[in-house]
Formats: structure tokens, sequence, C-alpha cells
């Protein structure tokens, strides 16, 4: 007996590595809520709204390169539609599996629930199409291809792709069969061509770095492109969106580069290099200190997933693995090019009864985070804070530098924390962005996780402040919530939490922290306009930022 549609879907995304799909149950969606529960293999994650699912799926996929959802029909998908979009942006390989009503119903044009009530049932499958990169709405004679299609469209462009089960057609048997589709290959000209370019290239460089970033991540090739830089020698340094692409306790590592907005030695070294060589980094506004990231195209390199550039002259159909690896084994090693060596935030200011500032408050962070540690960082002032912190050995820094959806961080570590639960996942949130998704707190302590969440609360949209014309205009200020107090409404029993206003209680919250053995929550207060000084650069460089 061939098995349903639902269940074919399921037992590919297991043997791809799916455990956990998060999401929100609903009658349309009861075959495929019922199927999962069914499966001893999978979990069904239920979150406390869809947005959320989607978020705490962006946040497993980073960890474990791929997640999925399931969501009822209209209300329900589109709940996580944004969090899909910020996936899609951020080049995360999602499954947005959603229960539709049967396909009579859909026939009759029934006015029914979670619909406009004019009879169009394929509105939301229409929504849906510039936020993932395949769709399908499944049959039993379509199943097994669409599956394979989506499947291979899915790491391909590492991107959401979303399937749709009518409730009837979700426990019928798939008909057909159908093999994975081929991973893709380089063709061997084209690499050839590429690599003695690049090969060249770097030959008749004096000096040269690397820019390792977030695609060689999402790629899973973190070790060829360290086998790479150790092949080669040459430093590298990452852009904000790329931060931890690689290990930053690594020698070769010289620090973030953020054009004028970032450290000096490291932008004129990279600046002045005859040749750079990005492996997927992107030139989006963060990335480059608001566009002031000086790189002439003429002597920049860039390895992508499925192609490269070198100079001007493109090369198709190269895989970013292939390209690493002949990298790695056709450089000579150079010892010659020494990079500055990586800023760190320095001594922790202030003690006792000392106010918190940000020299107090990040320095404070950094030393606190552990090898192997994920560190989820909101948007908001703290990434900015946070960005030159130096991570130790294994440890990744996670933050939605393209996307920047606010209330992303703290599902999103949720949903890293349950697909590496021998890790420690500390969140760093700022209060305005913790307003819109902190209920997703109780998960944690209902799935026996047990994270470390700061709660940086300076009294409304900091971040904001800085980047609007009056600082002070009311649309900046927050409802006053006392955040410390959420994890026990939350239901999170037992955990370490506490409110901390002084750098001596910051001290003491830091170390209970660390040692309590539970989830730990702490709210961080500071004065209005505490901010860290890439945040301040960010707010006298509007001008580039916002291109006028
Ligand atoms: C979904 C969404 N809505 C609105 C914004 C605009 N926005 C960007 S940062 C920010 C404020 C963040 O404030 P907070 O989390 O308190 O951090 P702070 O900067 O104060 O440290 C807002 C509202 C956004 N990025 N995403």
């Amino acid at each position: 007996m061939s098995p349903t549609t639902v269940l074919y879907v399921l037992s590919r995304l297991r043997q791809l590595g799916v455990t956990d799909i998060f999401g929100v149950p609903g009658d349309f969606a009861f075959p495929l809520n019922d199927q999962i529960c069914e499966d001893k293999d999978l979990r069904f994650i239920g979150s406390c709204n869809e947005l959320n699912a989607a978020y705490a799926a962006d946040g497993y996929a980073r960890i474990k390169g791929l997640a999925a959802i399931n969501t009822t029909y209209g209300p329900g998908e589109l709940g996580a539609l944004s969090g899909i979009a910020g996936s899609y942006a951020e080049g995360l390989p999602i499954f947005h599996l959603t229960g539709q009503p049967n396909l009579a119903t859909q026939q009759a044009r029934a006015v029914v629930h979670h619909t406009l009530g004019n009879g169009e049932f394929d509105l939301f499958y229409q929504m849906t199409a510039p936020a993932v990169c395949a769709r399908a709405i499944i049959t039993p004679q379509n199943c097994v291809a669409e599956t394979e299609r989506l499947i291979a469209a899915a790491l391909h462009h590492r991107r959401p792709v979303y399937m749709a089960f009518p409730s009837d057609v979700a426990v019928q048997p798939v008909i057909g069969s159908s093999q994975p589709h081929p991973e893709p290959h380089s063709d061997p000209d084209s690499l050839e061509s590429a690599v003695s370019a690049m090969v060249d290239a770097l030959s008749r460089a004096k000096t040269a770095c690397l820019l390792p970033g977030i695609s060689l991540v999402r790629l899973g090739l973190r070790r060829e492109a360290t086998a790479l830089v150790e092949a080669c020698g040459l430093p590298f340094a990452t852009m904000m969106m790329d931060k931890t692409a690689l290990d930053e306790t690594h020698p070769s590592y010289i620090g973030i580069y953020d054009g004028t907005l970032g450290d000096e030695q490291v932008r004129a070294f990279v600046e002045e290099a005859d040749c750079v060589v990005g492996i997927g980094a992107v030139a989006s506004d963060f990335n480059t200190g608001a566009f002031t990231a000086r790189l002439d195209r003429s002597k920049t390199i860039n390895v992508l997933p499925h192609n490269s550039r070198v100079g001007n002259a493109i090369y198709e159909n190269v895989e970013m693995k292939d390209v690493l690896t002949a990298l790695a084994q056709r450089l000579p090693r150079r010892a010659d090019v020494p990079g500055p060596q990586p800023s760190e935030l320095g001594e922790p200011q202030g003690k006792g009864n000392d106010a918190i500032t940000a020299e107090a408050l990040y320095p404070r962070w950094s030393r606190f985070l552990r090898p192997n540690d994920i560190v989820m960082v909101e948007t908001g002032t703290s990434a900015l804070g946070l960005s030159s912190a130096k991570m130790p050995q294994g440890a990744t820094f996670h933050n939605q530098t393209l996307w920047g959806a606010i209330g992303w961080a703290t599902p999103a570590a949720f949903g890293a924390a349950l697909a590496a639960p021998d890790r420690r996942t500390v969140l760093i949130t700022g209060e305005g962005s913790h307003q819109l998704t902190a209920q997703e707190v109780s998960q944690f302590h209902r799935y026996e996780l047990k994270p470390i969440i700061f709660v940086l609360n300076n009294n409304g949209y900091l971040i904001e402040r800085l980047l609007c014309k009056n600082p002070d205009v009311y649309y900046n200020d927050l409802a006053q919530w006392q955040y410390h107090l959420l994890p026990q409404a939350l239901g999170c029993d037992g955990w370490f939490t506490a409110r901390v206003t002084t750098c001596g209680e910051l001290d003491a919250a830091l170390a209970q922290a660390e040692t309590c053995g539970t989830g730990a929550y702490v709210e961080v207060v500071t004065d209005k306009y505490v901010a860290p000084p890439l945040a301040m650069r960010m707010h006298e460089s509007t001008k580039t930022l916002y291109k006028s």
C-alpha cells in the first residue's frame, strides 16, 4: 500500500534531518497534524502563533540546515508568511505545509471559515508566491514528483517552499514513484576557468584577504572554507551578516569589516588589499557600514553558491564547494600578508552602584559568552554593540541582518535551542522587540530547554530614536512591562530571574545565570540613550544609509 501524500512528504523530510515541525493546529490541517503526531520519529512543536512558528523554524534551520512548519488555511498560513519571507531573505530552506478545505468544498465555492467569503480558494497560494522559491498544491498524482522538485529547489536556492494539502488529499495514497533529484555539480571547464582566473589574480596580488559570507554557512561549507583559509594563509574578515561564518578564534581572523563605521584598521587592510575574495558575502546596507564600504569590483572575487565572479568575468555552473576545494589545493600558502589583530571590547567599566553604561554592558556580555554558545541577537542597538565582541571558539552569532524583523530573535532562539539542546543558547533582545513575541519564552520551559535570556530595557525603541528626525517623538515609546516577571507568568517554574539597574547587580546576575542550572531571564535596565559606539556612528550616517 502506498503511503498517503502527507506521510510521503514527512518521510522525505525525516530523511533530510527534520525531527520537529513547528506550528499551530487547525481543522483544515487536522490530517497533517494527526499524521505528524502519529509518526514516532517526529514531534509537532505547538507554537503560540504562526509567526512565532515561522521564526522558530528559521532559528532551527540556522542550526540544522532546514526546518518545517505546519499551519492551517488562511489566517494560519498568512500569520506565518512574514516569517517565511524573512527566511527567504536570509537564505533558509523552510518547508511550509498547510492544510486546505477539501476539494468538494473548494469546487462548490462554499462560503466557509478561513476564507474571504468569495468562493476563491487559491488566494493564499497566490499570496505566498514571492516569499518562496517553489510551491505546489498537492494531489495524489503529483505528490511524489512535486515533493522531489520542491526539496531540490529548497536545497538549491536555500529558500522556503510551500505545499498545500486539501484535507481529503492529505490522507489519500500517492500514485507513482520518483527519485530524488541529483545534486547540482560544476561544469568541469567552467570550474577550471574560474579557479585558474582566481589563482592568477591572487598570485599577482601583493596583499589579499578573504571575506567569508553567510552563504557558505547556509550550504554547510564551514569545513571547506576553513581548509581554504588554512591552505592559503590569507587573513579573513567578516561583515555583519556573516559574523562567525568562520571561527573568530582562528589565527587568520582580523575582525569585522563594516566600511567607515567599523574598525579603521580592518577597513584599511581590506580596502587597500590588491585582491579581496568574497565567499558569498552580500553588499547590503548593514553589511557595508551604511554603504560606506569601498571595494573596487575589478579587484574582487566573489564565490557564490552556484557561480563565481572574478573582476567582471562571471563563471556559471560552478559550485561553491568545488571552488573552495580546488582553491585550497592550488593556492600556495602565504605567510607574507600579515593582517591586524582583531580588536576586543576591552575591560568592562563601572562597578557597585554605577549605572549600566554601554562601556559597562557590552564587554560584560562579551566575557559571559562561552565556547559553542548559540548567540541569538535581535535587531536593535544590542546587535550593533555585540557585532564587534569576539566570539569564543565554536560559538555562533545569529542575527536577522537583512530582513531585520523585530520579534524574530525570541522564537528563533527557541527553535535553535530545540535543534541543539546540548549547546547553551543565549538570547539578547531589546525590550521593544521582545514585546512582539515574548510569549514564546514559555516554549523553552515546556520543552525542558534552559536558555539564558537578556532583555535590554532602555525605555523604548532606541535604534529608532537614533535614526529618526526627533529622537523623543512618542512613537518610539513603549508600554512599560515588568519583564522580569514574565517567565513566571509564562510557566517557566524555577527559572532564575532578575531585574538589574546597576553594575553590581548586573555582575551578580551574570554569575547566577552562569551557574544556576535552570533557564535564566535577566532584565537589564539602562538609561534611555545608552547606545554602543556603532549605533552612534549609524546615527551619524543616515545620509549614506538612506542614500539621500
Ligand atoms: C516587524 C518590525 N516592525 C518594525 C520594525 C522597525 N524597528 C526597527 S528597530 C526597532 C526598535 C527596536 O527596539 P528595541 O528592541 O527596544 O531595541 P533597542 O534599539 O532599543 O535596543 C523597530 C521598531 C522592524 N524592524 N520590524
